[in-house]
């Protein structure tokens, strides 16, 4: 029996891992034989427009699968322009195999793709036939391993098609690491009376949810959550406070905690800001990343669900009540309202929300109508609600809407972006009418990056680099397949919304927004 080729045998490991598609955009080489061995056994190359989309839909992918997000791209040009998604999955802890083919051969368009890719990747190295099965075995369990991550390889033409070698992988998997004292975190809880649980990125994966709610039950307290740990614990369950960002107001909505319980949060989450409490924080992490919380109290790493368990012995002296977990709600909330005779963000997210059937899954883009979305939009189960945060990239939210679509076509995708970002990756509306995807984006059009307009102003600068002229992105749209309304200030909204969401496949609405109410809306926030 002749071994199967390095191609081959890293479909099979796909297979075994259960992933369904790859990402790219091939460039001849090492591409090739494998979208032929993935044709064969009917694992699906999506083809993208860009590689950076490419890179963002494998690394959500792999979030809302959980099977690692495979992309795929030329040597040179194709593996550099990865480096977007592959940062996301790195700082956001998504699993994800990044190959890249070559190095090249001669010195046209060759570098050092490892080096490029070390800072943003668990691992780098270069898969070649011997020892392919266990290298390839190692990589994808690597990705899966905490801290969930992207491993980056890089794959030639001849080593793809020639047979492997069986053998012992060559990378290197680092122990799980487990810390901490259960018992000392034991005595902070249970002296504690007003303690909070935040939930984080961590907390999306496997048992962490449920345990996650067993804490707070346990705590009798409440709970805020990161943009990631969003539907860790429902948005609307009676114990979820709302939205922790790091922001000066949320510090000052739970002035009275005393006692921070982080649940999977990865300091990565919180904007770039002092910690405004004292109240000691207790870490419950499954990985072992930098801390940056300078008065970490203690800390516990392993995993979630069990460290959990550890801890929910015993009595414990909160006493919060249901009405201050509903009034610490109303207080985070109100400082982000706002108020225009127009459409903002706010109220096209509102709008949203009323013409949506009763499941789909929101992507939010980078940019000031972001703070609006996701306090409106609303998710019960983790990845209800998609966003980058940890790197915060623009051109996030279409590429991850069609991730969605593809991995669960029954859940209606929408992909709300600003106007700057989705200029970043309209090509990519192609990619989802060639799909036809069911995913209905929808534009906040401002003609400007108003959340850096905003900073030029506060910083009363003159308007210089933040305003672009109009797009009618509705017409763009149209022009690559996808069904689109355009809402002018004084159109019928709700009639769009319902249209795309009635619409076969991709859809797109265009909505001109009051920009206006962000200066007053982040300051509040922000502090
Ligand atoms: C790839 C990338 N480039 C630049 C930034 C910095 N940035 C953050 S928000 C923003 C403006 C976004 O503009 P737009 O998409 O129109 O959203 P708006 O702020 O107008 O709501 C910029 C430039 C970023 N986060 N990601
Ligand atoms: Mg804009």
């Amino acid at each position: 029996m002749t071994e199967p080729t390095l191609a081959n045998a890293l479909i099979e490991g796909f297979q075994r891992h259960e992933i369904k598609r790859i990402f790219g955009v091939p460039g001849g080489g090492s591409a090739l034989p494998i979208i032929d061995a993935a044709r064969a056994v009917g694992i699906d190359f999506i083809l993208a427009r860009s590689e950076m989309s490419a890179s963002i839909m494998a690394a959500v992918t792999g979030e809302v699968s959980g099977a690692p997000g495979v992309v795929l791209a030329c040597c040179g040009p194709g593996a550099s322009s990865l480096a977007t998604g592959t940062a996301y999955a790195s700082l956001e802890q998504a699993p994800m195999l990044v190959l890249t083919d070559g190095p090249a051969a001669s010195l046209h368009q060759r570098y050092d793709q490892n080096a490029l890719f070390a800072p943003i990747t668990k691992h780098q190295g270069r898969l070649s036939p011997e020892g392919a099965v266990g290298d390839i075995e190692d990589v994808l369990s690597l990705t899966k391993e905490a801290p969930l991550g992207p491993v980056q390889m890089n794959i030639n033409a001849t080593g793809a098609i020639t047979p492997v070698s069986d053998g012992t992988g060559q990378v290197t998997r680092p122990e799980p690491v487990t810390t901490g004292s259960p018992e000392v975190v034991r005595g902070l809880l249970q002296a504690a009376r007003r303690p909070v649980v935040l939930v984080g990125l961590e907390a999306r994966y496997g048992d962490a949810p449920a345990a996650a709610l067993r804490l707070a039950e346990a705590l009798n307290c409440p709970v805020l959550s990161t943009y990631k740990g969003k539907g860790v614990v429902p948005d609307r369950h009676d114990r979820m406070a709302g939205m922790f960002t790091g922001a000066v107001s949320e510090f000052k909505a739970i002035a009275d905690a005393d006692l921070f319980v982080t649940f999977g949060v990865d300091p990565v989450e919180f904007i770039a800001s002092p910690w405004h409490h004292d109240a000691p924080i207790v870490e419950i992490r499954a990985a072992d990343t930098p801390h940056l919380l300078t008065q970490t109290a203690e800390r516990i790493i392993g995993p979630l669900s069990a460290s959990a368990d550890a801890l929910c012995v015993g009595d414990f002296a909160s006493d919060w009540t249901q009405e201050m977990i509903a009034a610490l709600r109303a207080n985070l909330r109100e400082c982000i309202e706002v108020k225009s005779n127009t459409h903002t963000a706010q109220s096209v997210a509102q709008a949203i929300v009323a013409a949506a059937p009763e499941r789909i899954r929101a992507s939010v883009d980078a940019g000031a109508h972001m703070v609006s979305a996701m306090a409106v939009l609303e998710a019960d189960h983790p990845f209800g609600v998609l966003k980058s945060n940890g790197l915060s990239t623009m051109g996030y939210a279409v590429p991850a809407a069609i991730a969605s679509a593809l991995n669960d076509p029954d859940i209606p995708a929408v992909a709300v972006t600003g106007d700057g970002g989705l200029l970043m990756c309209m090509a990519e509306l192609s990619t989802a009418a060639a799909h036809g995807c069911k995913v209905i984006t929808v534009v906040l059009n401002d003609e400007a990056l108003s959340l850096i307009d905003i900073k030029q102003q506060w910083q009363s600068l003159e308007t210089g680099g933040v305003k672009f002229p109009p797009t009618d992105f509705a017409q763009a749209a149209k022009a690559m397949g996808v069904a689109a309304w355009r809402v002018g200030p004084s159109d019928d909204l709700g009639a769009a919304m319902r249209a795309a969401f009635a619409a076969d496949g991709p859809a797109l609405v265009d909505v001109v927004i009051d920009a206006s109410v962000y200066s007053a809306q982040v300051a509040a926030l922000r502090g």
